[in-house]
């Protein structure tokens, strides 16, 4: 079947999402013969899919699964409440589980790489020049770094892209980044003119963090603090947190959102004792809030600065005590690596 015109959705401000839909618009001309791509963003804070921006043949990638027939080609590693949202979303894929243009495995690192290797297993499409691609996404996505300076370097064009992405909401940029990405090259993307200057930008503001996180932090026990809603930075970097202190096992930030002030929590998975650590989503989760192993948030609805850093420090006390608690039951169970006998 040749289309005339696909709509293409996909996850915006995301490394992941512009290469999924960079790998799958390189499908859609090479292999349904697809004229006209038009590009279409969509992100998770919103609710189900925006069906308004369909076209009468869609495809969704990196993003939620909808109901709506117009959606033919669907691919997304989220977990399932995230993926399949609704009632609605989670009958219709029931119904078309054996429809091999639907791929999901919540078990996948990145959607990039989940595509690459389903178009080569179900439509034969096999394009190597999207290899290398697809192993950064599942890098950068899982967070799958061996190390937390490796994490936070910069050096390489797939971090460049993926911190001016996150830190970006233009469509055009978006757009650039994945027409140069589905040239197979993510160097070459990196130097389009808007990739250029949003990188040069978000590279200025990622050293602006370093120095304000210097200023704003209160270390203790394990858990950095941090008051940000005075500094501007309502996305403070994920990772960034974790290199003021060899000991930094969580993160607790008070930032300001256009919706008001929230609270903005991480674990840093390289910490030896992170293993250990319950889920901070499931922690959030007791004063309002979600997210899942590695991140998560707590709104303070109508709430002032003051209310969201006393809301912060009593997480921040629960945090502490989970590593104190950690760190003595070490001392226990393995007297080797206790202090006591260093
Ligand atoms: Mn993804």
């Amino acid at each position: 079947m040749r289309i005339s015109s696909l709509t293409l959705v996909y996850h915006a401000a995301c490394f992941d999402g512009a290469a999924s839909a960079a790998i799958f618009s390189a499908f859609a001309r090479e292999r349904l013969g697809v004229g006209q791509l038009v590009l279409a963003r969509d992100d998770y804070g919103a609710g189900p899919l925006d069906a308004r921006q369909l076209g009468p043949h869609s495809a969704v990638v990196d993003f939620k699964f909808s109901a709506d027939p117009r959606v033919r080609f669907w691919a997304d590693h989220h977990h399932a409440g995230g993926a399949l949202d609704t009632a609605d979303a989670l009958a219709a894929y029931e119904a078309r589980r054996d429809d091999p243009r639907l791929i999901f495995d919540p078990g996948a690192p990145s959607c990039a790489g989940l595509l690459t290797r389903e178009l080569r297993a179900r439509f034969g499409w096999a394009s190597g020049r999207y290899d290398e691609l697809a192993c950064e996404c599942d890098l950068i996505d899982a967070a799958g770094y061996e190390t937390l300076s490796e994490a936070l370097d910069l050096e390489n064009a797939p971090a460049r892209i993926a911190l001016a992405l996150d830190d970006s909401s233009s469509r055009d940029l978006e757009h650039e980044i994945i027409e140069g990405l589905a040239g197979g090259s993510a160097v070459e993307a990196a130097a389009g003119p808007r990739a250029t200057r949003a990188i040069a930008d978000a590279l200025g503001r990622f050293e602006f963090q370093r120095d304000t996180f210097c200023r704003e932090a209160t270390i203790s026990g394990g858990v950095v603090e941090m008051d940000l809603s005075r500094t501007g930075i309502a996305r403070p970097h994920k990772f960034l947190p974790y290199s003021l202190s060899d000991d930094v096992v969580f993160d607790v930030k008070v930032v300001r959102l256009p919706t008001g002030v929230a609270i903005k929590c991480g674990r840093n998975f390289w910490h030896p004792l992170s293993d250990r650590m319950p889920s901070i989503g499931e922690v959030c989760r007791e004063w309002g809030g979600g997210g899942h192993k590695g991140a998560g948030g707590i709104p303070v609805p109508g709430g002032s600065v003051e209310d969201a850093r006393r809301v912060a420090s009593e997480v921040a006390g629960r945090l502490r005590n989970y590593v104190a608690l950690a760190r003595s039951s070490c001392e226990m169970i393995d007297p080797i690596v206790s202090p006591g006998n260093a």
